[in-house]
Protein backbone atom coordinates (compact mmCIF):
# COMPACT_ATOMS: atom_id res chain seq x y z
CA UNK A 1 0.00 0.00 0.00
CA UNK A 2 1.66 3.38 -0.90
CA UNK A 3 -0.50 5.66 2.21
CA UNK A 4 1.99 5.73 4.70
CA UNK A 5 0.20 4.40 7.83
CA UNK A 6 1.68 7.61 9.89
CA UNK A 7 -0.54 9.75 7.87
CA UNK A 8 -4.40 8.03 8.23
CA UNK A 9 -7.26 8.80 9.77
CA UNK A 10 -9.68 5.27 10.75
CA UNK A 11 -13.06 6.65 11.80
CA UNK A 12 -16.75 5.57 11.80
CA UNK A 13 -19.00 5.70 9.28
CA UNK A 14 -22.64 7.27 11.48
CA UNK A 15 -24.35 9.19 8.36
CA UNK A 16 -24.05 8.69 4.34
CA UNK A 17 -26.05 10.27 1.81
CA UNK A 18 -26.48 8.86 -1.38
CA UNK A 19 -25.51 10.85 -4.73
CA UNK A 20 -26.09 10.27 -8.33
CA UNK A 21 -22.82 9.69 -8.81
CA UNK A 22 -22.85 6.49 -7.05
CA UNK A 23 -25.29 5.68 -8.83
CA UNK A 24 -23.66 6.56 -12.21
CA UNK A 25 -20.51 3.87 -11.18
CA UNK A 26 -23.27 0.84 -10.20
CA UNK A 27 -24.35 1.52 -13.67
CA UNK A 28 -20.71 1.64 -15.04
CA UNK A 29 -20.77 4.97 -17.12
CA UNK A 30 -17.77 6.50 -15.13
CA UNK A 31 -15.19 3.45 -16.83
CA UNK A 32 -12.06 5.23 -14.81
CA UNK A 33 -13.38 3.50 -11.69
CA UNK A 34 -11.91 -0.37 -10.97
CA UNK A 35 -14.49 -2.60 -9.48
CA UNK A 36 -15.16 -4.20 -7.35
CA UNK A 37 -16.05 -1.10 -5.61
CA UNK A 38 -16.88 0.77 -1.75
CA UNK A 39 -18.98 3.20 -3.27
CA UNK A 40 -20.12 6.38 -1.22
CA UNK A 41 -18.67 10.22 -1.23
CA UNK A 42 -21.25 12.07 0.74
CA UNK A 43 -20.55 10.83 4.79
CA UNK A 44 -19.73 12.07 8.15
CA UNK A 45 -18.45 10.07 11.28
CA UNK A 46 -16.05 10.09 14.65
CA UNK A 47 -13.03 8.83 14.16
CA UNK A 48 -11.41 6.03 16.06
CA UNK A 49 -7.65 6.20 16.06
CA UNK A 50 -4.89 8.24 14.25
CA UNK A 51 -1.50 7.59 12.91
CA UNK A 52 1.55 8.52 14.73
CA UNK A 53 2.15 11.72 12.36
CA UNK A 54 -1.32 12.98 12.52
CA UNK A 55 -1.14 15.79 14.31
CA UNK A 56 -4.70 18.07 13.73
CA UNK A 57 -7.08 15.38 14.61
CA UNK A 58 -7.69 12.84 16.88
CA UNK A 59 -9.61 10.18 18.26
CA UNK A 60 -13.51 11.18 19.29
CA UNK A 61 -13.26 14.23 16.81
CA UNK A 62 -16.22 14.30 14.14
CA UNK A 63 -15.05 14.36 10.34
CA UNK A 64 -16.42 14.61 7.05
CA UNK A 65 -13.81 12.84 4.31
CA UNK A 66 -13.19 14.44 1.33
CA UNK A 67 -13.33 13.09 -1.71
CA UNK A 68 -10.98 16.66 -2.63
CA UNK A 69 -8.40 16.19 -1.12
CA UNK A 70 -6.17 19.36 0.18
CA UNK A 71 -1.99 18.00 0.79
CA UNK A 72 -1.53 21.79 0.56
CA UNK A 73 1.95 22.02 -0.74
CA UNK A 74 1.16 20.96 -4.20
CA UNK A 75 1.04 23.75 -6.74
CA UNK A 76 -2.84 24.09 -7.07
CA UNK A 77 -3.02 24.02 -3.38
CA UNK A 78 -0.91 26.48 -3.43
CA UNK A 79 -2.90 28.44 -5.62
CA UNK A 80 -5.59 30.74 -3.92
CA UNK A 81 -7.40 30.68 -7.23
CA UNK A 82 -7.59 26.72 -7.41
CA UNK A 83 -9.55 24.08 -4.84
CA UNK A 84 -7.82 21.52 -7.11
CA UNK A 85 -4.71 19.23 -5.44
CA UNK A 86 -2.08 16.84 -7.43
CA UNK A 87 -3.52 14.03 -4.69
CA UNK A 88 -6.82 14.37 -6.36
CA UNK A 89 -8.38 11.28 -8.14
CA UNK A 90 -9.34 13.76 -10.87
CA UNK A 91 -6.19 14.52 -12.09
CA UNK A 92 -5.03 11.96 -14.40
CA UNK A 93 -1.63 11.62 -13.77
CA UNK A 94 -2.61 10.64 -10.20
CA UNK A 95 -4.92 8.16 -11.34
CA UNK A 96 -2.99 6.06 -13.67
CA UNK A 97 -0.07 6.08 -10.93
CA UNK A 98 -2.61 4.69 -7.96
CA UNK A 99 -3.46 2.12 -10.00
CA UNK A 100 -2.68 -0.79 -7.41
CA UNK A 101 -2.77 1.32 -4.20
CA UNK A 102 -6.23 -0.06 -2.53
CA UNK A 103 -6.47 0.29 1.23
CA UNK A 104 -9.11 -2.77 1.33
CA UNK A 105 -8.74 -6.27 0.29
CA UNK A 106 -11.64 -9.03 0.38
CA UNK A 107 -10.16 -12.78 0.55
CA UNK A 108 -7.19 -11.39 -1.13
CA UNK A 109 -8.98 -9.04 -3.91
CA UNK A 110 -8.30 -5.88 -3.83
CA UNK A 111 -10.96 -3.44 -3.70
CA UNK A 112 -11.39 0.25 -4.14
CA UNK A 113 -13.25 2.89 -2.32
CA UNK A 114 -14.39 5.19 -4.61
CA UNK A 115 -13.06 8.92 -4.75
CA UNK A 116 -10.55 7.32 -1.67
CA UNK A 117 -13.97 8.07 0.32
CA UNK A 118 -15.69 4.80 0.14
CA UNK A 119 -18.64 5.80 3.05
CA UNK A 120 -20.77 3.00 2.38
CA UNK A 121 -19.44 1.56 5.04
CA UNK A 122 -19.12 1.14 9.22
CA UNK A 123 -15.56 1.84 9.19
CA UNK A 124 -13.07 3.65 6.56
CA UNK A 125 -9.39 4.73 6.45
CA UNK A 126 -8.61 7.87 4.49
CA UNK A 127 -5.37 10.33 4.69
CA UNK A 128 -5.25 12.83 6.54
CA UNK A 129 -5.29 15.43 3.86
CA UNK A 130 -8.77 13.57 3.11
CA UNK A 131 -10.38 14.24 6.13
CA UNK A 132 -11.70 17.86 8.09
CA UNK A 133 -12.50 17.89 11.47
CA UNK A 134 -16.35 19.45 12.09
CA UNK A 135 -17.11 21.07 15.17
CA UNK A 136 -17.96 18.87 17.65
CA UNK A 137 -21.67 19.60 17.62
CA UNK A 138 -22.63 19.09 14.08
CA UNK A 139 -25.09 16.73 13.90
CA UNK A 140 -23.98 14.34 11.45
CA UNK A 141 -26.96 13.13 9.42
CA UNK A 142 -27.42 16.33 8.13
CA UNK A 143 -23.71 17.68 7.62
CA UNK A 144 -22.50 14.52 6.13
CA UNK A 145 -24.19 16.48 2.51
CA UNK A 146 -21.79 18.97 3.05
CA UNK A 147 -18.97 15.92 2.10
CA UNK A 148 -20.22 16.42 -1.75
CA UNK A 149 -24.06 17.54 -2.85
CA UNK A 150 -24.56 20.68 -1.18
CA UNK A 151 -20.71 22.19 -1.24
CA UNK A 152 -20.98 21.14 -4.70
CA UNK A 153 -23.89 23.17 -6.09
CA UNK A 154 -23.40 26.01 -3.23
CA UNK A 155 -19.62 26.58 -3.92
CA UNK A 156 -20.64 26.90 -8.11
CA UNK A 157 -22.75 29.24 -7.23
CA UNK A 158 -20.81 31.76 -4.65
CA UNK A 159 -17.05 30.59 -5.60
CA UNK A 160 -16.89 29.76 -9.44
CA UNK A 161 -19.75 31.87 -10.82
CA UNK A 162 -19.38 34.43 -8.12
CA UNK A 163 -22.68 35.44 -9.13
CA UNK A 164 -23.52 38.80 -7.91
CA UNK A 165 -26.73 40.64 -6.10
CA UNK A 166 -29.59 41.14 -8.52
CA UNK A 167 -28.65 38.82 -11.62
CA UNK A 168 -30.50 36.31 -13.36
CA UNK A 169 -29.67 32.46 -12.86
CA UNK A 170 -30.92 29.22 -14.98
CA UNK A 171 -30.03 26.15 -13.58
CA UNK A 172 -30.36 22.71 -15.54
CA UNK A 173 -31.05 19.79 -13.47
CA UNK A 174 -33.35 19.86 -9.68
CA UNK A 175 -31.63 17.07 -8.16
CA UNK A 176 -29.84 17.46 -5.09
CA UNK A 177 -26.44 19.00 -6.09
CA UNK A 178 -28.75 21.64 -9.03
CA UNK A 179 -31.10 22.14 -5.86
CA UNK A 180 -27.91 23.70 -3.64
CA UNK A 181 -26.78 25.55 -6.74
CA UNK A 182 -30.11 27.30 -5.92
CA UNK A 183 -29.53 27.99 -2.54
CA UNK A 184 -26.10 29.51 -3.63
CA UNK A 185 -27.73 31.97 -5.97
CA UNK A 186 -30.02 32.89 -3.43
CA UNK A 187 -27.81 33.67 -0.98
CA UNK A 188 -25.62 35.26 -3.00
CA UNK A 189 -28.47 37.92 -3.99
CA UNK A 190 -29.59 36.49 -7.57
CA UNK A 191 -33.26 38.11 -8.22
CA UNK A 192 -34.54 35.58 -10.67
CA UNK A 193 -33.63 31.74 -10.45
CA UNK A 194 -35.07 29.77 -13.28
CA UNK A 195 -34.77 25.97 -12.78
CA UNK A 196 -35.18 23.57 -15.67
CA UNK A 197 -35.82 19.84 -15.53
CA UNK A 198 -37.74 17.29 -17.34
CA UNK A 199 -39.10 15.93 -14.23
CA UNK A 200 -41.70 18.31 -13.07
CA UNK A 201 -42.03 16.86 -9.69
CA UNK A 202 -39.17 19.13 -8.92
CA UNK A 203 -40.40 21.74 -8.85
CA UNK A 204 -42.08 22.61 -5.42
CA UNK A 205 -38.98 21.55 -4.33
CA UNK A 206 -36.78 23.89 -6.38
CA UNK A 207 -39.45 26.75 -5.39
CA UNK A 208 -38.90 26.22 -1.49
CA UNK A 209 -35.48 26.77 -1.80
CA UNK A 210 -35.33 29.48 -3.63
CA UNK A 211 -35.95 29.10 -7.90
CA UNK A 212 -38.75 31.81 -9.00
CA UNK A 213 -39.76 29.95 -11.89
CA UNK A 214 -39.38 26.68 -12.59
CA UNK A 215 -39.64 24.89 -16.39
CA UNK A 216 -39.67 21.85 -18.54
CA UNK A 217 -38.21 21.67 -21.84
CA UNK A 218 -41.02 18.85 -22.67
CA UNK A 219 -43.51 21.22 -22.41
CA UNK A 220 -42.06 23.64 -25.50
CA UNK A 221 -41.96 22.67 -28.91
CA UNK A 222 -38.37 24.81 -29.35
CA UNK A 223 -35.31 24.87 -27.58
CA UNK A 224 -34.95 25.76 -24.16
CA UNK A 225 -32.25 28.10 -25.10
CA UNK A 226 -34.51 30.07 -26.68
CA UNK A 227 -37.18 29.96 -24.31
CA UNK A 228 -35.05 31.12 -21.78
CA UNK A 229 -34.00 34.10 -24.14
CA UNK A 230 -37.67 35.23 -24.63
CA UNK A 231 -37.86 34.99 -20.58
CA UNK A 232 -34.99 37.40 -19.80
CA UNK A 233 -34.57 39.83 -23.00
CA UNK A 234 -31.56 38.06 -24.53
CA UNK A 235 -30.35 35.62 -21.96
CA UNK A 236 -29.22 34.81 -18.79
CA UNK A 237 -26.20 36.27 -16.34
CA UNK A 238 -25.57 32.72 -15.42
CA UNK A 239 -26.30 29.08 -16.21
CA UNK A 240 -25.39 26.10 -14.46
CA UNK A 241 -24.96 22.78 -16.02
CA UNK A 242 -25.67 20.27 -13.10
CA UNK A 243 -27.03 17.16 -14.96
CA UNK A 244 -23.79 15.47 -16.70
CA UNK A 245 -25.20 15.61 -20.09
CA UNK A 246 -23.53 16.96 -23.07
CA UNK A 247 -26.39 18.32 -25.02
CA UNK A 248 -27.55 20.30 -22.44
CA UNK A 249 -24.23 21.50 -21.26
CA UNK A 250 -23.98 23.08 -24.90
CA UNK A 251 -28.02 24.42 -23.84
CA UNK A 252 -26.56 26.05 -20.87
CA UNK A 253 -23.70 27.89 -22.93
CA UNK A 254 -26.39 29.17 -25.40
CA UNK A 255 -28.77 30.05 -23.09
CA UNK A 256 -26.21 32.73 -21.49
CA UNK A 257 -26.41 36.57 -22.54
CA UNK A 258 -23.55 37.14 -25.25
CA UNK A 259 -20.80 39.45 -24.24
CA UNK A 260 -20.65 38.32 -20.63
CA UNK A 261 -22.62 35.65 -19.86
CA UNK A 262 -21.10 32.48 -17.73
CA UNK A 263 -21.77 28.93 -17.42
CA UNK A 264 -20.72 26.56 -14.98
CA UNK A 265 -20.59 22.97 -15.66
CA UNK A 266 -21.20 21.05 -12.61
CA UNK A 267 -22.45 17.21 -13.82
CA UNK A 268 -19.98 14.76 -14.87
CA UNK A 269 -20.38 13.27 -18.25
CA UNK A 270 -19.95 9.73 -19.15
CA UNK A 271 -16.33 9.03 -19.66
CA UNK A 272 -16.61 8.14 -23.39
CA UNK A 273 -18.50 11.65 -23.70
CA UNK A 274 -17.44 14.73 -25.85
CA UNK A 275 -18.80 18.05 -26.05
CA UNK A 276 -19.27 20.36 -29.58
CA UNK A 277 -20.13 23.80 -29.80
CA UNK A 278 -20.29 26.36 -32.20
CA UNK A 279 -16.64 28.29 -31.08
CA UNK A 280 -18.29 31.45 -32.10
CA UNK A 281 -20.22 31.06 -28.99
CA UNK A 282 -17.40 31.86 -26.47
CA UNK A 283 -16.31 34.48 -29.23
CA UNK A 284 -18.65 36.68 -28.76
CA UNK A 285 -18.19 36.84 -25.14
CA UNK A 286 -19.40 34.15 -23.06
CA UNK A 287 -17.20 32.39 -20.49
CA UNK A 288 -17.45 28.36 -19.41
CA UNK A 289 -15.65 27.03 -16.47
CA UNK A 290 -16.03 23.49 -14.72
CA UNK A 291 -16.62 23.43 -10.78
CA UNK A 292 -15.47 20.47 -8.87
CA UNK A 293 -16.51 19.91 -5.25
CA UNK A 294 -18.10 24.04 -5.69
CA UNK A 295 -14.08 25.54 -5.79
CA UNK A 296 -13.86 24.70 -2.07
CA UNK A 297 -10.49 23.77 -0.48
CA UNK A 298 -11.57 21.37 1.39
CA UNK A 299 -9.93 20.96 4.41
CA UNK A 300 -9.55 24.80 4.91
CA UNK A 301 -13.63 25.31 3.91
CA UNK A 302 -15.62 22.03 4.96
CA UNK A 303 -15.55 23.04 8.55
CA UNK A 304 -16.55 26.66 7.95
CA UNK A 305 -19.22 25.42 5.93
CA UNK A 306 -20.67 23.31 9.04
CA UNK A 307 -20.43 26.15 11.17
CA UNK A 308 -22.11 28.61 8.78
CA UNK A 309 -24.97 25.55 8.43
CA UNK A 310 -24.92 25.44 12.52
CA UNK A 311 -25.50 29.56 12.35
CA UNK A 312 -28.27 29.60 10.18
CA UNK A 313 -26.70 30.51 7.31
CA UNK A 314 -28.32 28.64 4.80
CA UNK A 315 -30.31 25.76 5.41
CA UNK A 316 -29.76 22.40 3.73
CA UNK A 317 -32.49 20.48 5.77
CA UNK A 318 -34.81 20.63 2.51
CA UNK A 319 -32.60 18.60 0.90
CA UNK A 320 -32.93 15.57 3.02
CA UNK A 321 -36.07 13.81 1.75
CA UNK A 322 -35.70 10.35 2.98
CA UNK A 323 -33.96 9.08 6.15
CA UNK A 324 -33.18 5.06 6.10
CA UNK A 325 -31.10 2.56 8.11
CA UNK A 326 -28.01 1.58 6.46
CA UNK A 327 -29.08 -2.53 5.55
CA UNK A 328 -32.14 0.00 3.16
CA UNK A 329 -29.48 1.25 1.01
CA UNK A 330 -30.92 -0.65 -2.20
CA UNK A 331 -34.19 1.09 -1.04
CA UNK A 332 -32.61 4.55 -0.98
CA UNK A 333 -30.85 4.01 -4.81
CA UNK A 334 -34.33 3.06 -6.35
CA UNK A 335 -35.67 6.50 -4.78
CA UNK A 336 -32.88 7.81 -6.58
CA UNK A 337 -33.69 6.33 -9.79
CA UNK A 338 -37.58 6.81 -9.96
CA UNK A 339 -36.71 10.43 -9.35
CA UNK A 340 -38.93 10.30 -6.00
CA UNK A 341 -35.93 11.37 -3.50
CA UNK A 342 -33.66 14.20 -3.45
CA UNK A 343 -31.15 12.90 -1.12
CA UNK A 344 -31.45 9.62 1.77
CA UNK A 345 -29.71 9.74 4.13
CA UNK A 346 -28.20 6.52 5.52
CA UNK A 347 -27.71 5.89 9.26
CA UNK A 348 -25.74 3.15 11.41
N1 LIG B 1 -33.10 17.81 -19.11
C1 LIG B 1 -33.62 18.29 -17.97
N2 LIG B 1 -33.50 17.67 -16.75
C2 LIG B 1 -32.82 16.53 -16.72
C3 LIG B 1 -32.24 15.94 -17.88
C4 LIG B 1 -32.41 16.64 -19.12
N3 LIG B 1 -31.88 16.15 -20.25
N4 LIG B 1 -31.62 14.79 -17.52
C5 LIG B 1 -31.78 14.67 -16.19
N5 LIG B 1 -32.50 15.70 -15.70
C6 LIG B 1 -32.85 15.99 -14.32
C7 LIG B 1 -33.43 14.82 -13.55
O1 LIG B 1 -34.83 14.76 -13.68
C8 LIG B 1 -33.01 15.15 -12.10
O2 LIG B 1 -33.98 15.91 -11.42
C9 LIG B 1 -31.75 16.03 -12.26
O3 LIG B 1 -31.61 16.31 -13.66
C10 LIG B 1 -30.46 15.33 -11.80
O4 LIG B 1 -30.54 15.13 -10.44
P1 LIG B 1 -30.05 13.82 -9.65
O5 LIG B 1 -30.80 13.76 -8.36
O6 LIG B 1 -30.13 12.66 -10.56
O7 LIG B 1 -28.54 14.08 -9.40
P2 LIG B 1 -27.67 14.92 -8.31
O8 LIG B 1 -28.19 16.30 -8.18
O9 LIG B 1 -27.51 14.10 -7.06
O10 LIG B 1 -26.24 14.97 -9.04
C11 LIG B 1 -26.18 15.21 -10.37
C12 LIG B 1 -24.80 15.45 -10.92
C13 LIG B 1 -24.83 15.27 -12.41
C14 LIG B 1 -24.46 16.86 -10.58
C15 LIG B 1 -23.79 14.44 -10.30
O11 LIG B 1 -23.97 13.17 -10.76
C16 LIG B 1 -22.44 14.95 -10.58
O12 LIG B 1 -22.00 14.85 -11.69
N6 LIG B 1 -21.88 15.58 -9.51
C17 LIG B 1 -21.02 16.72 -9.53
C18 LIG B 1 -19.68 16.53 -10.06
C19 LIG B 1 -18.77 16.10 -9.01
O13 LIG B 1 -18.21 16.88 -8.28
N7 LIG B 1 -18.67 14.76 -8.92
C20 LIG B 1 -17.90 14.14 -7.95
C21 LIG B 1 -18.72 13.69 -6.80
S1 LIG B 1 -20.41 13.87 -7.04
ZN1 LIG C 1 -21.51 13.29 -5.13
Amino acid sequence: MKTSLFFVCFFQILATAICRSDEHVLRGSLSDVKYPIILGHEGAGIVESVGSSVTDIKPGDKVIPLFVPQCGTCRCCLNPESNFCYKNVFSYSNRSSKSDDTIFTCNGTSVSNFLDTGTFTEYTVVEDISVAKIHKDAPLDKVCLIGCGFSTGYGSAMNTAKVKPGSTCAVFGLGGVGLSVIIGCKVAGASRIIGIDFNTNKFAKAKECGATECINPKDYDRPIHEVLAEMTEGGVDYSFEVIGNTEVMESALTSSHFGYGTTIIVGVAPSSAKMSFDPSLLLTGRTMKGSIFGGWKSKDHVPKLVCDYMNKKFNLDMLITHKLPFEKINEGFKLLCNGESIRTVLTL
